[in-house]
């Protein structure tokens, strides 16, 4: 499928999100083990979770659980009793759950130190709109592809939940059941809504302050996202296109 035809229909699934997932505005303590979320991709209930993640501005460990998948799915069973997505465990609190609402409202009340914003209760809003980002994408990441290798170790990926360019890896990585630590590269100041390239040339001396800004400036030179850290391999990249074509070769 043409990547241009892509990244528009992905574009238009941010745009259904209402503007969740882009800003961090909720930052509150980071956990100090990283949280798993067992998930996928196209699902409407996961991503009202992984929009939390963002505006919380918290990392997490996520185990992609595609339909038909066969490498985490049965985990989730044995954890929680059912096969139910999101699922969420918190190593630090020994806290496991179901039900994106239920994650959702522990997220904030453990992590951010104050109930969900609204934006995330209006349940009439919130839900519909995730349902029309998933429709938008025609059920991209939300099936096992089957026939893959696994990875020994998770992959790192710098993202924000409604970066159109970083949800087509996302989709991939949930498709190839590949684990990744999920970065978040949520914006906090108004320099960070630049797009890269124009950013380098109105603003040479840009200084994130956002820490996984700092980590990509320091460790790539540049803030762009999405950027892929694959620790089997030794390989790092930007670009969705190049990083979806790394995926496929590797691991498809
Ligand atoms: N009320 C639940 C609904 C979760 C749900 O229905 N998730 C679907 C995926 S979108 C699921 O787990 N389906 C079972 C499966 O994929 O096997 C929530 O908000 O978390």
């Amino acid at each position: 499928m043409n990547h241009a035809f892509e990244v528009a229909t992905s574009l238009l699934a941010s745009v259904a999100g209402q503007g969740r997932g882009i800003r961090i505005g909720s930052a509150g303590r980071q956990p100090e083990e990283m949280l798993e979320i067992y998930d996928m991709e196209g699902c409407p209930f996961c991503r009202v979770v992984r929009e939390a993640l963002t505006d919380l501005d918290i990392d997490a460990l996520i185990y992609p659980c595609p339909k038909n998948g066969s490498v985490f799915r049965p985990l989730v069973e044995r954890l929680g009793g059912k096969q139910q997505f999101p699922f969420l465990f918190d190593p630090n609190t020994d806290e496991a759950m179901y039900e994106s609402a239920d994650i959702v409202e522990y997220l904030y009340s453990t992590y951010g130190n104050q109930p969900a914003p609204q934006r995330w209760k209006l349940k009439a809003m919130r839900t519909p709109a995730s349902f029309a980002a998933s429709a938008l994408r025609r059920g991209r990441g939300v099936r096992a592809d089957g026939n893959v290798r696994q990875a020994e170790q998770p992959l790192e990926l710098f993202s924000f939940e409604a970066s159109p360019f970083a949800r087509l890896v996302r989709e991939r990585m949930t498709e190839l059941e590949l684990p990744h630590i999920l970065r978040q590269v949520g914006r906090d100041q108004p320099a960070d809504w630049l797009m890269p390239p124009m950013r380098r040339k109105l603003m040479p001396d840009y200084q994130p302050t956002q820490r996984n800004r700092q980590a990509l400036i320091e460790r790539a030179g540049r803030v762009a996202v999405p950027y892929l850290i694959d620790p089997n391999t030794g390989t790092e990249l930007f670009e969705s296109k190049a990083i979806i074509e790394y995926l496929d070769r590797t691991y498809g």
